[in-house]
């Protein structure tokens, strides 16, 4: 419970860093159009894709250890349901779907972090609910069960772009399973082209599972080896990658019985598959940690993204100032020179020293003024304009991108950098964006450094409680609060 209470105030502190110090710099200058934290204030999720009847709702019936989601051969159920746990469930109660919400009303729920997925429109809107189920399983997070991956052909039906879909999905979770079953282990190109663009190849190894499931439908070993060779050849044929990702090789027991009654002999390779299972769910009950690690990385790459965009429009005004400060001495020392000419000329001149009794400092200092004047309005606005001209067509050279990451980071705000820049022609609050750059860098440098110290304390509790009865595994509890969020 300890580390549960942990690990819920830790995500707590990261959701507010995020909330208190990002967002509000972040929405003011277009970043994003809604609070950062949308995305991740609610609880960790874990997201299950997969073709129609690879096995994933059977998959969390089994774990949440009720008949909660319709099962079938057929493409049964074609909506994206969120499974969370009812908070308000009582204890003794048998484990069953206690509250359903539709698409509609969740999407403009700002308890909940879906806002996001609004614009895939009505249809998907009337394909997309909640369940409240009182099952322990979900006690800190959520799981989302999806519509199978059909044909290209039946994908226009949907009404929405189901790619879209999953791609914004993934963004949201901690973790993606993607299952596959012996029948269909070929047919993971599209999903995998809809993750691949939403998950930062950083975290991409982290956060995707495979798993090759019904494995019991396998007739022997030699079938199964068969199978797994031509899902790894498939994967490696998408990833452009020769190593081969991790892949869980599981079946639900309940939904094999008569596979193994049919054939006993030759399934018994399922045997010592058997912790499988057992270890998919680990994995699934780790997402809060994995929240953490996410939320860390969240915070690492916007603070990162907007100290480099606050950076820009620093150094934009900085060197404008140099800028303007060398083109003063210019202007200065030529005002001097024009002065001390009408100075030198009206000394030598007849008509003055008749007409004015010496006047000739003045003539200069007037001369002088003059010249400073016209400075101020004509060369040092065609200056400026130059230099904005300049700094826009070299924008890249706002800072210094001396490694892949800064570069990285850079690209994905330089096009908001030239935007503001070209709308505000570099007239802003240099003082407003000095404090905001110093905070922003302070969270960049200290608070991720913070964050990731405090991480290592999480993965020793989680080693050093390695023995202590995980409340996680909550078999025998019912679900109480969820996560203070
Ligand atoms: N033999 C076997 N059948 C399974 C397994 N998992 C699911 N099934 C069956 O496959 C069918 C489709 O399962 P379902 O969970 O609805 O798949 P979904 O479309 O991916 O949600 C159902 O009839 C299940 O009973 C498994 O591991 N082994
Ligand atoms: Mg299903």
């Amino acid at each position: 419970m300890y580390r549960e209470n942990y690990i819920n105030s830790l995500r707590t502190e990261m959701v507010d860093m995020v909330r208190v110090y990002l967002s509000p710099v972040a929405l003011k200058y277009g970043y994003t159009d809604v609070p950062l934290e949308t995305t991740i204030k609610w609880r960790p999720m874990v997201l299950i894709l997969g073709n129609y009847s690879s096995g994933k709702s059977t998959l969390i019936n089994e774990f949440l250890g009720a008949d909660i989601q319709a099962v079938g051969q057929a493409p049964t159920d074609d909506s994206f349901t969120i499974i969370t746990c009812d908070e308000a469930a009582v204890t003794d109660d048998p484990i069953d779907t206690t509250e359903v919400r539709d698409g509609k009303f969740l999407l403009n729920d700002p308890e909940y972090p879906f806002e996001i997925l609004k614009k895939h429109g009505h249809r998907f809107a009337a394909h997309f609910r909640l369940k409240k189920v009182n099952s322990p399983f979900l006690r800190n997070l959520a799981l989302i069960d999806t519509p199978g991956m059909l044909d290209s052909i039946t994908e226009r039906d949907r009404g929405y772009n189901y790619q879209d879909v999953i791609g914004d999905m993934a963004q949201l979770a901690d973790l993606v399973l993607v299952l596959f079953d012996p029948h269909k282990a070929g047919t993971v190109r599209e999903s995998h082209t809809s993750l691949r663009e939403t998950i930062s190849t950083r975290t991409f190894e982290d956060r995707v599972l495979f798993v090759l499931n019904r494995i019991d439908e396998c007739a022997s070993l030699a079938d199964l080896l068969q199978v797994y060779g031509t899902l790894c050849w498939n994967l490696s044929q998408i990833t452009g990658r020769k190593d081969i990702p991790t892949i869980n090789l599981t079946y639900s027991s309940r939904a094999a019985t008569a596979a193994q009654a049919r054939d006993p002999e030759s399934t018994s390779f399922l045997y010592h598959l058997q912790n499988q299972r057992k270890m998919l769910k680990k994995s699934v009950l780790e997402a809060p940690q994995r929240r953490l690690d996410n939320l860390a990385t969240f915070i690492e790459t916007h603070s990162e993204r907007l100290d480099h965009f606050l950076e820009a429009l620093i150094n934009y005004r900085v060197r404008l100032r140099k800028r303007r400060f060398r083109f003063w001495i210019a202007g200065t020392a030529a005002g001097i020179l024009f002065g001390g000419i009408a100075a030198a000329l009206a000394a030598n001149s007849e008509r003055f020293k008749h007409v004015l009794e010496p006047p000739v400092l003045g003539v200069g200092v007037v001369v002088f003024l003059l010249a400073m004047v016209a400075w101020q309005f004509l060369p040092i606005r065609i200056m400026q304009r130059l230099y904005h001209r300049k700094q826009m067509k070299h924008i890249d050279q706002l800072i210094p991108l001396g490694s892949q990451t800064r570069k990285d980071s850079w690209q994905a705000v330089r096009g908001l950098v030239s935007d503001y820049l070209s709308r505000t022609r570099g007239h802003f609050s240099m003082a407003e964006v000095k404090n905001e750059y110093k905070s922003i860098h302070k969270v960049y440098i200290e608070g991720t450094r913070e964050v990731r110290t405090a991480l290592n304390e999480v993965s020793d509790i989680m080693r050093n409680g390695g023995e202590e009865k995980d409340s996680g595994n909550g078999e025998d509890e019912q679900c109480q609060t969820a996560s203070p969020l």
